[in-house]
């Protein structure tokens, strides 16, 4: 059974049992993400804005084999160090844990931890999405695919235009996700806070998006929820200079061959590169901003 493979720490489980709210966080954005010693700190800051505002933050990870739900200190900078952890989508999950290894988890296997352990609401930077040139690629991240089964809110910064955005949108509409913004009608780019695409709906309180969250899953609705939210005006960076940034790390991963699950990586590193760090400001502010909404709506269900 799923839970023999799961650690539950006894603040997440007591907080389930409770039925107090809960928010699960990723750990590819830990490991894969950020830099160290600024993932572990913007790790130990969105938990800090999650329990401010009265909600318990569960971190999940693979550890030696085992799915970590809610890491303590230690198992944090054991994550941010640890070389040769791997990046965990649904498919890696099978091999991960047998061969009793450690792993982040991005959206996608975040989200399977979190279902499997009772978590609605799930708070991130942002999510993969369609690529371009997905058409001849193929390339389409698993988090879409995810969020068309798995029933978990994700609360993100939209997605970065390292992807299709357009498609990324068209994606999710043919899943059947609902796609909403959250105080804005622009779906954002992740640094940026408009992307050129709208999205349908809008909220614009917890309890709205509470109301709706309830309603599909009433309905027996399977499946996610995307809530974007737009990065933090101080913090945002200009569209078109990112567009520029971001198309010349997509040339670079050509030139080099990089392929498959190392992409992301690989580009979110140069955008930091190239961006003198800036992006990596704007990045750890809009999770922290998405943590303090996301929180606030765990709350409300
Ligand atoms: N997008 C970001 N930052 C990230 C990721 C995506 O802006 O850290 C991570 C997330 O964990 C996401 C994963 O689930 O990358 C998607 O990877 P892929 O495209 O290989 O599915
Ligand atoms: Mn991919």
């Amino acid at each position: 059974m799923f839970k023999d493979y799961m650690d539950i720490k006894p603040e997440v489980a007591e907080a389930l049992a409770a039925g107090k709210p809960v928010v699960a966080l990723e750990s590819t954005i830990i490991s894969h993400g950020m830099p160290y010693p600024k993932n572990v700190e913007t790790a130990r800051a969105v938990e800090d804005v999650i329990r401010k505002n009265g909600a318990v933050p569960a971190t999940i990870a693979i550890i030696g084999g085992r799915i970590k739900v809610g890491i303590t200190d230690e198992e944090l900078e054991y994550i941010a160090t640890a070389k040769n952890v791997a990046k965990v989508s649904r498919r890696d999950y099978p091999i991960v844990l047998a061969k009793k290894a450690d792993g982040a988890t991005t959206v996608a296997g975040t989200m399977i931890a979190a279902a499997a352990a009772g978590i609605r609401v799930f708070v991130t930077g942002g999510i993969g999405g369609v690529h371009r040139g997905a058409g001849e690629t193929h390339d389409i991240s698993a988090d879409l695919e995810e969020l068309k089964m798995t029933d978990v809110v994700v609360v993100c910064a939209g997605v970065k235009s390292i992807l299709d955005i357009g498609g990324t949108l068209e994606y999710l509409e043919t899943a059947g996700v609902p796609v909403v913004t959250y105080g804005t009608e622009d779906f954002p780019a992740f640094y940026s806070s408009k992307s050129g695409f709208k999205a349908e709906y809008r909220f614009d309180t917890p309890s709205e998006a509470a109301a709706a969250i309830r309603a599909k899953y009433d309905m027996g609705l399977r499946g996610g929820m995307l809530i974007a939210c737009p990065v933090p005006k101080e913090h945002e960076m200009p569209f078109e200079k990112m567009e520029e940034v971001i198309g010349q790390a997509l040339r670079e991963c050509d030139e080099q061959g990089v392929k498959g699950k190392r992409i992301t990586p690989f580009i979110l590193d140069r955008v930091k590169q190239l961006t003198g760090g800036d992006s990596l400001e704007a990045n750890i502010h809009l999770v922290l901003n998405n943590a303090d909404i996301g929180s606030k709506i765990a709350k409300e269900i």
